[in-house]
């Protein structure tokens, strides 16, 4: 059917243990001839939210089977009025489990008294504040004081081609040290082979995700269920 939604997911993994520690979710659409990034860039404030409540239907599934915490991306448009972040505390707050919501980094960044303000009531509902795709807004090093994030995530575009180019691995060296030194945890994304893996690995960040580990795939079909279901 036209635009209907189906939910997928990839695994983050801690570093230390090499086991999985989280779950990402993201929207998929069956018909693939509709570009994803325009049909989310479409939807109205009410859209999103209901997109919001399967995504938690589905973090609730996954948590009650494997105990896995689920990451869900907010979009910047819902740091909005009272009204709106009401609305999303509220399906929050029904949920009722462990979650991390991640803002993608934007430029401009919403006012950040007013995000801090909504990052401190979700922390309250039992959330932690993940920063998505750090190092492709341009926002400067000021946005690790000025917001109060949880997590960093850092934009597969600082691991790009770190195999041919020694300096990207100090960048991200010193990059997941100021993370750290800001009591800040970290998770680079878009780890592809097992050379990225190791470079990555030696500059410490907590968490990865990226295709050496898994591609995103139906939530149900993720390892960490088949491996429930197989056992059951
Ligand atoms: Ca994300």
């Amino acid at each position: 059917m036209k635009n209907e939604r189906i939910c997928f997911g990839q695994l983050i993994y801690e570093i230390r243990t090499g086991k999985p520690k989280e779950v990402e979710l993201l929207t998929r659409l069956k018909d693939p001839t509709i570009p994803l990034d325009s049909y989310l860039s479409t939807l109205s404030k009410s859209e999103s939210l209901s997109l919001i409540a399967e995504q938690l239907e589905v973090a609730a599934a996954i948590h009650q089977e494997t105990g896995l915490v689920s990451t869900l991306n907010v979009p910047a448009t819902l740091i909005g009025t009272m009204e709106d972040n009401d609305r999303l505390k509220t399906l929050i707050r029904a949920f009722g489990r462990p979650l991390v919501v991640e803002f993608t980094e934007t430029y401009p960044m919403p006012d950040s008294r007013a995000c801090n303000r909504l990052f401190c009531e979700l922390r309250d509902l039992g959330c932690e504040i993940a920063l998505d795709d750090f190092g492709t807004g341009f926002n400067g090093m000021s946005i690790f004081a000025d917001y109060d994030f949880d997590i960093v995530k850092i934009d597969r575009c600082l691991i790009m081609d770190i195999n041919e180019r020694p300096s990207k691995v100090s960048l991200l060296k010193m990059v997941i040290e100021m993370v750290h030194s800001f009591g800040k945890s970290t998770v680079v994304e878009g780890v592809e082979d097992p050379d990225q893996i190791k470079l990555v690995s030696d500059v410490q960040p907590r968490y990865v995700q990226g295709f050496f580990y898994h591609k995103p795939q139906y939530w149900l079909d993720l390892p960490i269920m088949s491996a429930t279901h197989a056992a059951a």
